[in-house]
């Protein structure tokens, strides 16, 4: 194996040398005292450990009070620190385990931590889905939307033999609380298919690799695999025969897997078949696979990304956004309760700035799953740095009913997803600082409140020690990268704007004219999708008040929305009192002086991290600087050229 640079828990920690006494039996305690062992500490067998792992049942022998551990769930811990002991009190065996990596997380900050930490995930689902392919794609690649090299799964067509970094990988998820992984890409091609047969014993041993650290593996399916692989005439969700072979499928995957976490499914979405072939709806699609997998426990995570890619773009009444809740909505109430509906969290796709989706809110009698996405697919393919924390904590504590009404992360009750962003890359993530993102996905999957800075500061202790000079320096790079970015790239929540198929760079009119329906209406005059109910789409329609009449009003619009809800002139003036054309340029300008600042403020950490991490990000910097250059010129150019309409300040535009 070629060498692994860290991303977090990177080895020493000031707990080297102490003892450590771990309660009970259970294999997840097991890999407690594995990794405990690995990192310096020495179990003992008495009551006078230094660090001591006991039953939440048992605490009170080790003078933890009860208020700090009653009703403890299985993935629940408190650690309480008296007389220079650490004990953490577990409800259940997975609260061990994420009781270790909080102890190690307390360690490396080195910082007092408080007398009792009491934690219990938000969610119970908090979910990683890899978007990896068994065969290499001729378009997609191993990776589809895939940064940091080829799969950690799979290579060139089969499942790969050395499991190693898929059970380093298994130990760091755990440490961010990540408990679900499906292992392939929702396009499930012809290949990828077999992985629910054919393949299985293969895919068993990578369940085993991601055992020990409380990982249920899942699978993506192609939903005419009765067809595929069962040679059955149909996919039909209410034939008999299909049912049938679905419940012989699974039934066979937990004779292999006993805890299989069930499947993903993207069906009549982008080429994928399903049940609108036989005339059927999504919930008779969904429904039919979580019948089979309900009596082993299974889920499905059924994707609400549906809409019509072969759209004609003459046509502006057909409005992507509007798609999948047109779709869901009606839906709701129908879908088994061992199926999730895992929805985007923009009703377009994963933009820099979108809206939230509008079919969170509109199903509340079903699981909604939230899907984020941590591959930067449209933020800067890991060349860029940016820190997607501040836009997820955004999304979430979004309110869909209003001030007085839940956060988004209460409303989606059927947990988190996000699409990985790690490769068999020896920085698993291309760019070091994307790490990051996973490492903050995980965190904020577990307690949707903590704060992105707090994070970060997590992330660096662990990954580069307690160095004021890198701790400064990496906040300075990542902690407005996200506003960066957006400032440099499309405007005012209008998206897209990049080169079609590999999404990256500047292409203003790339999907202009495109069947992929995502589309800004530039003419010399104005831009903007008119998505109003009054005079549009209807899109803003579809959001419960108060955000219905807020999006549908020029008067309420936030500024950076307002291109993705109405059409206006470039000298409209948004509430910040610029003009439209003049915040275009403006942001641009300033965009690309920030990314400037962002590449001194890595070269002067020149020397305080390590040189070859130091390369790498540096030459990924050059890049971000030569692609923000070069989306300020191409975004600045076309709309003088569009508006005519000079630059205040009379800056350089071509
Ligand atoms: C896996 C976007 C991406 C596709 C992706 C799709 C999805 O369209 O560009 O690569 O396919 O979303 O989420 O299913």
């Amino acid at each position: 194996m070629t060498s692994i640079h860290p991303m977090w828990l990177t080895g020493d920690t000031p707990l080297r040398g102490r003892t450590l006494q771990v309660m009970g039996e259970h294999r997840l305690l097991d890999s407690v005292r594995a990794d405990a062992a690995e990192h310096g500490l020495r179990h003992v067998d008495d009551d006078g450990a230094d660090l001591v792992f006991v039953p939440a049942a048992d605490a009170g022998r080790f003078a933890v009070a009860d208020a700090h551990v009653d009703g403890l769930g299985p993935e629940g811990f408190a650690v309480a620190r008296t007389d220079g002991r650490t004990v953490v009190a577990y409800g259940g065996a997975a609260g061990a385990l994420y009781g270790w990596f909080q102890v190690l997380r307390d360690a490396a900050a080195h910082e007092d931590a408080p007398p009792v930490t009491r934690c219990e995930p938000e969610r119970e689902l908090r979910m990683l889905d890899h978007w990896d392919n068994v065969a290499v794609h001729p378009v997609m690649g191993q990776v589809e939307r895939g940064y940091a090299g080829g799969s950690i799964f799979f290579d060139d067509g089969r499942v790969r033999e050395d499991l190693t970094r898929v059970e380093r990988y298994a130990r760091l998820l755990a440490a961010i609380g990540i408990n679900r992984v499906a292992i392939n890409n929702v396009n499930v091609h012809a290949r990828e298919a077999r992985l629910l047969t054919d393949d299985l014993p293969a895919v068993a041993r990578i369940a085993a690799a991601l055992r020990p650290w409380g990982i249920r593996l899942h699978l993506s399916v192609s939903f005419a695999s009765p067809m595929l692989l069962g040679g059955m005439p149909t996919a039909d969700p209410l034939d008999a025969g299909v049912q049938q072979w679905w419940d012989a499928a699974v039934a066979h995957v937990y004779g292999a897997i006993p805890d299989f976490g069930g499947f993903v499914v993207k069906a009549d979405s982008e080429g994928q078949p399903g049940p609108f072939a036989y005339g059927r709806d999504h919930a008779d699609g969904a429904n039919m696979l979580a019948r089979a997998l309900a009596p082993h426990g299974g889920l499905v995570h059924w994707r609400a990304f549906v809409y019509n890619h072969r759209q004609d773009w003459r046509d502006r009444k057909t409005d992507r956004a509007r798609a999948a809740y047109d779709h869901f909505a009606p839906l709701d109430g129908r879908f088994d309760d061992n199926v999730l509906v895992q929805v985007k969290y923009g009703p377009l796709d994963f933009q820099t700035r979108e809206p939230v989706s509008p079919v969170i809110p509109a199903m509340r009698d079903t699981r909604v799953t939230l899907e984020l996405q941590v591959t930067q697919e449209y933020t800067g393919h890991q060349r860029h740095a940016v820190y997607l924390a501040p836009q997820w904590r955004e999304i979430l504590d979004f309110r869909p009913f209003g001030d007085d009404g839940p956060r988004l992360a209460e409303v989606a009750r059927g947990g988190m997803a996000a699409v990985a962003n790690v490769g068999d890359d020896a920085y698993w993530t291309g760019h070091p600082l994307a790490q990051a993102n996973l490492y903050a996905y995980g965190r904020l999957a577990w307690d949707s409140t903590l704060d992105p800075a707090v994070i970060l500061d997590e992330w660096i202790a662990l990954t580069f020690g307690t160095d004021a000079a890198v701790r400064r320096g990496i906040h300075a790079v990542l902690d407005d990268s996200w506003l960066t970015y957006e400032a440099h790239t499309a405007p005012l929540g209008v998206c897209f704007m990049v080169n079609p198929h590999h999404h990256y760079g500047p292409s203003v009119d790339g999907y202009e004219y495109s069947p992929w329906g995502t589309y800004h209406f530039a003419d010399r005059d104005g831009i903007g999708v008119d998505r109003t109910v009054a005079t549009g789409t209807g899109f803003a329609g579809q959001y419960p008040e108060p955000w219905a009449s807020t999006y549908e009003s020029l008067d309420t619009v936030p500024d950076e929305l307002l291109l993705f809800f109405h059409h206006v002139p470039y000298t409209h003036r948004l509430h910040s009192g610029r003009t439209v054309i003049q915040h275009i340029y403006d942001t641009h300008f300033e965009g690309v002086q920030r990314v400037e600042g962002v590449v001194a403020e890595w070269a002067a950490l020149r020397g305080a991290v390590d040189d070859a991490l130091h390369d790498r990000v540096s030459e990924r910097m050059s890049e971000q600087l030569r692609s923000a250059l070069e989306w300020r010129d191409q975004i600045n150019t076309y709309f003088l050229r569009k508006s005519g309409i000079a630059d205040e300040r009379g800056r350089e535009i071509y």
